[in-house]
């Protein structure tokens, strides 16, 4: 049995590594060829996980490659690992955390009850869940109200990194979802400019803050909050609906700032009410929070029903990932397909490509959730790492990357593995009446360019094949296109709160797997940490001490001096 403090295997040792080495060595991808020869091979490789329907054929790999890939996850105790997870083992070694947030989306009543660390788990989150709906039916109401006795219409999430980008991507995703009378806006960087553009237009009346930080102690949200406040004071005064006195400002604030957090002692102190702040727990990493009270905003957009979905689709793939079988355990095959490309294949990034417009902030969030997760050198026993780790994750929607970066990735020098993802039914499913003679639907056409992508990566075009064209003899090569450039695709019937739920889920559960092949702590974030810090300590000379000017190296001096002379 694994547990938290279990060393790390070095999956670089095993056998199954050294066969896959040789296994690569010998291989030569031909996905022509293999699908010319193999009928099978698109549905052997194709699985559904709740109502994702996930197709790994387009793939770099044999049935030997993943039966070796299997052997793999066996060999470093995956399973084993997993399951410490989902125990509450404080597998967050540098921290020494429990690793829980499955918990947050465990139905209530599941059996047994899950018990961390004394800590009756279930009843906690359900409790806070509970208090979160009972402030989000409030506010979607209108019963919430704010100092002039108005409800609220805008939400201002105030919030950075974990606090902001699962929110904000959540928000965005499921849009058709949101109630009408309501928006939400996202401050999250201590640049001015993001609080005063996301401020502009608003009623101070009708306006309220949700101050989302696990630590409360974060310099963006601390500042960006502090501004809000000032915001509010002003704008509410200029609408004579606020005196000058101390006790009307603590009132105001009480009425249009709530704050989430894990420390509420600190919550106090800013003047938010205790009474008014939703917590969660120090065994939620902050990327892996949306679906705590970190989601709250969400919650209030989308209101506690549609809430709970998201939370039953997260769920859903927490217990295909739980209890399936390795073979047929499409966040585990997605994972170890994500080794097998950058140990065994050499890829260095992974574009996240979504067909749809709704997730255009996907990609941002999984950037997070992948790099700090994996962007690690030592392995969670402080040893350094045996192998490449974490991969650059990028993207954009299709079709706008089409015109964009997809040449790289069909023609360029380096191996792009990518997960493409759509929906088979669209929010606005309209039709274009004026193009032809037939009327077109757009989702359809769509569509179209999400299977032509992967078919031309796959199956490139051969040089016969663009000769067959008409083309010059001189622009053949130009022309040509290699295929046997991997992807995945993922599909869903509709960009329902579940499926996202699910979609966040599979990702959270394939950072978990390269994690730990890797043998890192992925739940760590000390990179992180260290810009917290070092801002801290460099403001002053950036604010006018000239000592802690001096103190700097000459580069950094020269351009703090710079800015100095610049900054009016
Ligand atoms: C996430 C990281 C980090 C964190 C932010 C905000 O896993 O820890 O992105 O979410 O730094 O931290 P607070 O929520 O404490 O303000």
């Amino acid at each position: 049995m694994s547990t938290a403090s279990t060393p790390p295997i070095d999956a670089t040792t095993t056998p199954s590594w050294a066969d896959l080495t040789a296994h690569q060595a010998a291989l030569t991808p031909d996905l022509r060829a293999w699908f010319a020869q193999d009928p099978g091979r698109a549905a052997r490789l194709t699985f559904d996980a709740a109502d994702l329907h996930v197709d790994l054929s387009k793939n770099l790999v044999t049935d030997e490659t993943i039966a070796l890939l299997v052997r793999l996850a066996q060999d470093v105790d995956l399973a084993g690992r997993r399951d410490a997870m989902f125990r509450g083992d404080h597998i967050n070694v540098t921290e020494d955390r429990a690793v829980l947030h499955t918990a947050l989306r465990r139905p209530s009543g599941a059996s047994p009850a899950l018990t961390v660390d004394g800590q009756d788990v279930d009843a906690d989150v359900h409790g806070e869940l509970a208090k979160v709906y009972a402030f989000a039916e409030k506010v979607r109401s209108g019963k919430w109200t704010g100092v002039t006795g108005e409800r609220v219409r805008t939400v201002v999430n105030i919030g950075i990194g974990g606090s902001d980008l699962g929110p904000v991507m959540a928000y965005e995703a499921l849009l058709p979802y949101k109630a009408e009378d309501l928006d939400v806006r996202f401050v999250s960087n201590i640049d001015p400019t993001d609080v005063a553009e996301k401020t502009a237009g608003l009623d101070p009346r009708t306006t309220l803050f949700i101050v989302a930080s696990k630590t409360f102690g974060t310099l963006e949200t601390l500042t960006n909050a502090r501004l809000a406040r000032d915001w509010l004071w002003t704008e509410l005064a200029a609408v004579d609906a606020l005196d000058d006195s101390e006790e009307a400002r603590t009132a105001a604030v009480g009425k249009h700032f709530v704050a989430v957090s894990t420390a509420l002692d600190k919550v106090a102190a800013f003047g938010i009410d205790p009474a008014n702040a939703f917590g969660f727990w120090d065994w939620v990493g902050g990327r892996y929070s949306v679906d705590s009270a970190i989601g709250t905003s969400l919650a209030i957009a989308i209101g506690p029903a549609r809430f709970e979905e998201f939370l039953a689709g997260f769920h859903a793939i927490d217990e295909h990932f739980r209890t399936t079988p390795i073979e047929q355990n499409v966040p585990a095959l997605m994972g170890l397909l994500n080794v097998w490309n950058v140990n065994f294949l050499g890829a260095h990034t992974h574009a996240v490509l979504p067909y749809a417009q709704y997730l255009h902030r996907f990609p941002a969030y999984l950037q997070q959730l992948t790099m700090e997760s994996n962007g690690k050198s030592v392995r969670w026993d402080g040893s350094p790492v045996t192998t490449e780790t974490g991969e650059v994750f990028w993207g954009e929607p299709g079709t706008n990357g089409q015109h964009a970066f997809y040449q790289l990735i069909h023609q360029g020098t380096r191996l792009v593995p990518a997960d493409f993802i759509a929906v088979a039914n669209p929010a606005h499913p309209l039709v274009d009446t004026a193009a032809g003679d037939e009327p077109v639907d757009v989702h359809s056409l769509f569509l179209a360019n999400f299977f032509a992508q992967t078919k031309a990566l796959a199956f490139g075009k051969t040089a016969d094949e663009v000769r067959a064209e008409g083309t010059a003899e001189d622009l053949v090569s130009a022309r040509v296109f290699s295929g046997n450039r991997p992807t995945t695709s993922i599909l869903a019937p509709a960009l329902t709160p579940s499926v996202l739920g699910q979609l966040i889920a599979l990702y959270e559960h394939i950072t978990f797997v390269q994690g730990v092949v890797w043998g890192i702590d992925s739940f760590d974030q000390w990179g992180v940490e260290l810009g917290k810090k070092l801002a801290n300590e460099i403001a002053p000379a950036v604010t006018g001490d000239a000592a802690a000017l001096a103190a700097q190296d000459p580069s950094t001096q020269a351009l703090i001096g710079w800015y100095l002379e610049q900054r009016s």
